[in-house]
């Protein structure tokens, strides 16, 4: 008996197996994942309320930013009026949102919590309702210009993460998901624990206005920074990495050793932020790793490599194809002794650092050499000032050293986006950044870099 059910019964497995198989094929193929991504972008409700920016999550779903605080829109309880709060970024079904299209052109975003219920802003509020056709439930995409674009206004980067994907290295140059050289240039921040009040979507937006693609969110490990306060700061980068994600930035997650000398020295602490921090964001193009900011105090190359080979692959689990950022002896300048026995791995890049003040000619000349030996350079913190941070603001030696990166297509980061009385930072002594950075709020030093981006 059995013998003759079981062919009947293969057939039947085989069958639906091949339907099983055409089908998936076919919906693959009918879905490409761009296609999903197709709702990314700045959308407000139509009752003139707030916006929210867009970002695909993954299957269609999608995280939404508040545009003002740089927050994720998160739902606290599924009913009718219930408030919005504005939270870091989780990845939780309370963060996450499907699209759901209208006849006229609009969208309404249902809560992943529960479809029928709907995102709604109003002038007043951001709260969870019914879903209806009302006009603070219809979003329509925003095309006309940001606020106040433009030097001295808030916008998001032209030439940013919507235009040029995942990032790679292609012999000594970065470039874009299409294979096309692409160039960053931003401000670093400075210390967390002190200036996050500069690590706002505004104050953010307000470099991208001036034409800056990429943000540094400088994380001190020590000096009161993360290893003294790891939830507190945490929390703190990842709301500085939302801002500037929400601003089409790329933006380099700096593991900021400066004090420690030896990155080796809080290896493990190091291990346990990187497995964290690309978990959070493996699905996102936008974020590069600096994993030690300035190894210094006689640290060698040899114990940065074997740092580098401990924490590259924590990352490189999570997400494989984000760009890593090394650190180099000599608080980031030795490039040329990385050069001559780099990393194995691919899509790493060796940090460079100057300080127009202090370094000249015969820093440049290490940079050739690296160059020349096919290593990649980023010049992931730069100042107009001396090495200390202050003096200057040395506008001649800087134009020397602009123009030997534009020469070789390098990308940087400047130091750094705050108001401290001290000649690197770009803004003056008790400037806000909320409404955009203007002749009002800017330094000598900003003068001069926000012209450079
Ligand atoms: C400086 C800050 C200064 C702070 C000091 C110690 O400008 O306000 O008191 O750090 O935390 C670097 C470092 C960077 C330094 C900067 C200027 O990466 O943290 O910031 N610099 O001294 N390397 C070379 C110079």
């Amino acid at each position: 008996m059995l013998t003759k059910v079981r062919p009947v019964e293969m057939r039947g497995t085989i069958f639906s197996r091949l339907l099983l198989v055409t089908v998936l094929t076919l919906l693959f193929l009918s879905c490409p994942v761009q296609a999903a991504a197709r709702y990314n972008g700045t959308w407000q409700s139509g009752s003139g309320g707030g916006k929210v920016k867009a970002i695909h999550y993954r299957s269609g779903k999608y995280r939404l930013i508040d545009l003002k605080s740089g927050k994720t829109l998160t739902v606290s309880s599924v009913k009718k009026g219930a408030r919005l709060k504005k939270t870091a970024w989780k990845k939780k079904a309370a963060q996450l949102w499907t699209v759901k299209k209208n006849k006229n052109g609009t969208i309404t975003f249902l809560s992943v919590k529960n479809k029928r219920y709907a995102l709604s802003i109003t002038k007043e509020k951001a709260t969870l309702e019914k879903k209806s056709g009302a006009k603070s439930m219809s979003f329509a995409k925003e095309t006309s210009a940001p606020r106040k674009a433009g030097a001295g206004g808030i916008s998001s980067a032209a030439n940013g993460v919507s235009q040029n994907g995942w990032l790679s290295v292609r012999g000594t140059q970065l470039v874009n998901e299409h294979g096309s050289p692409l160039v960053l240039h931003g401000m670093s921040s400075h210390g967390l624990q002190w200036y996050s009040n500069f690590t706002t979507s505004n104050a953010i937006g307000a470099t991208a206005a001036y034409g800056a693609n990429l943000f540094r969110v400088a994380m001190y490990t020590e000096e009161n920074g993360y290893l003294s306060n790891k939830s507190g700061i945490l929390e703190k980068l990842y709301d500085a990495v939302d801002a500037a994600l929400s601003r089409n930035m790329y933006v380099i997650i700096d593991w900021h050793i400066l004090s420690d000398f030896n990155p080796k020295t809080h290896q493990s602490e190091a291990k346990t932020f990187f497995n964290r921090v690309s978990a959070h964001y493996a699905n996102t193009p936008g974020v590069l790793y600096e994993i030690c900011n300035e190894p210094n105090g006689g640290t060698g190359w040899k114990e940065i490599k074997s740092y580098a080979n401990a924490v590259i692959p924590v990352i490189r689990k999570n997400s494989p194809r984000s760009v890593i950022i090394v650190g180099t002896p000599t608080w980031s300048q030795d490039v040329d002794v990385a050069a001559a026995d780099p990393l194995s791995y691919a899509n790493v890049m060796y940090a460079f650092h100057f300080y127009a003040g202090t370094h000249g000619q015969w820093l440049r000349d290490k940079v050739s050499m690296a160059l020349s030996k096919g290593a990649p350079v980023f010049v992931s913190e730069w100042g107009t000032s001396a090495a200390d941070g202050n003096g200057g603001v040395y506008k001649s030696a800087a134009n020397i050293w602009i123009s030997f990166m534009k020469q070789h297509s390098l990308s940087w980061a400047n130091w750094s986006l705050c108001d401290k009385s001290e000649s690197s930072a770009a803004l003056k002594p008790g400037a806000n950044a909320e409404n955009g950075i203007g002749e009002k709020e800017l330094s000598a030093s900003g003068k001069y870099v926000f012209s450079q981006f």
